[in-house]
């Protein structure tokens, strides 16, 4: 009987050590590279096609059951409304990680900011899965919403959906197993379903992956710092003309035009923030380089790694590898 990984859903096998769901003995529970992931931390990248995402999306449709779609406070889909091409039953938005965002700001403001994109969701939930915050109250509201036993998980990959479900699993059930999470994209690779209790069984399927996130794009070794580990402590530049900010060897930001200005940084705590003088400064010129109208109180959002909030009109150019995806949008803060 064929036999699947409780950490990441792939088909277990005991043949091919070099293919996906590569197991020593098929008495395991769950495959190699899950293995590897919990117990050393050593993480392996696997590629997945979105296709084969977009068609559980489908199978979702052809269902009346409740799903949940997850996305990261901190990178916030630039589109959030694309959920709905594919998935036309009831959906709880959940916007995970509030751990890294200051205390400050409040639960409301962040809701509101996504109502006011007219989406179209049954409710609005702010959780940390990770922290274990608010899970009383989504659970509360996926009880509310259900209108089956089953509840999809889904989302982009990295958002924390194995994660949230784990919490759900070790706060209300008595189920011991975990699923794998890792800040790799791609981590879990089929569905899986786990018994909450005897009404409700989360699905937890594999993210859409996001080619313009900057994780695609850096060493291995950099994957821990750019994820926040702890509430990110936003730094303030006071900046005027001439001046550019650099974030990590990863991202610069020239302010080209403009009166003076305040740019403050939301990205995580470990990477390393500087200003300098744009002139003299030669570092990453040698990436592409966006140019951008900023409006009053905007955000320029570098996909995977955070945002900048501008006080004030500006014209800024962006410097990032070409691949990773940048955008302006209204402040979220
Ligand atoms: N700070 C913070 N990190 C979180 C939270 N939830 C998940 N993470 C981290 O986000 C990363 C991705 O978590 P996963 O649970 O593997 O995400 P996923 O959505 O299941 O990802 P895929 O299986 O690849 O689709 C891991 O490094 C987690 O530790 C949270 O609430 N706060
Ligand atoms: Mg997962």
């Amino acid at each position: 009987m064929d036999k699947y990984c409780k950490g990441c859903g792939i088909l277990l096998q005991d043949e091919n050590a070099l293919q996906e769901g590569y197991t020593t003995s098929l008495e395991n529970d769950i495959c190699q590279r899950c293995f590897r992931m919990k117990n050393y931390g050593e993480f392996q990248v696997s590629t997945k096609n979105n296709e084969e995402y977009i068609e559980i999306l489908k199978s979702i449709n052809e269902t009346k059951d409740l799903v949940l779609y997850i996305v990261d406070l901190l990178n916030l889909d630039q589109d959030i409304h694309f959920i709905r091409e594919y998935i036309h039953n009831k959906i709880v938005l959940v916007l995970n990680k509030r751990d890294t965002l200051p205390k400050s700001i409040k639960e409301e403001k962040l809701k509101q900011y996504i109502k006011n994109m007219d989406v179209d969701f049954e409710d609005i939930v702010v959780i940390s899965a990770e922290k274990n915050e608010n899970i009383d109250v989504l659970l509360n509201t996926i009880k509310k919403y259900q209108t089956s036993k089953r509840v999809y998980v889904v989302g982009h990959t990295n958002v924390g959906k194995s994660s949230l479900i784990n919490t759900l699993i070790k706060n209300y059930s008595d189920n011991t197993n975990s699923l794998t999470i890792s800040p790799l994209p791609s981590t879990t690779l089929n569905k899986i379903e786990i018994d909450l209790n005897d009404t409700l069984t989360l699905i937890d399927t594999p993210g859409l992956v996001d080619r313009e996130n900057i994780v695609h794009y850096i060493d291995l070794s950099l994957l821990k710092k750019i994820h926040p580990k702890s509430r990110i402590k936003p730094k303030v530049y006071q900046i005027k003309k001439g001046q550019c900010i650099v974030i990590g060897n990863l991202a610069r930001i020239d302010y080209v035009e403009g009166e003076r200005n305040s740019f403050v940084v939301y990205v995580s705590n470990s990477l390393k923030v500087k200003r300098y003088n744009a002139t003299r400064c030669k570092l990453l010129k040698d990436l592409a380089k966006t140019n951008y109208e900023v409006g009053y109180q905007e955000d320029i959002v570098i996909n995977g790694l955070g945002f900048i909030k501008i006080t004030e009109k500006a014209k800024v150019d962006v410097y990032v590898d070409k691949n990773v995806g940048t955008y302006i949008r209204k402040s979220m803060i």
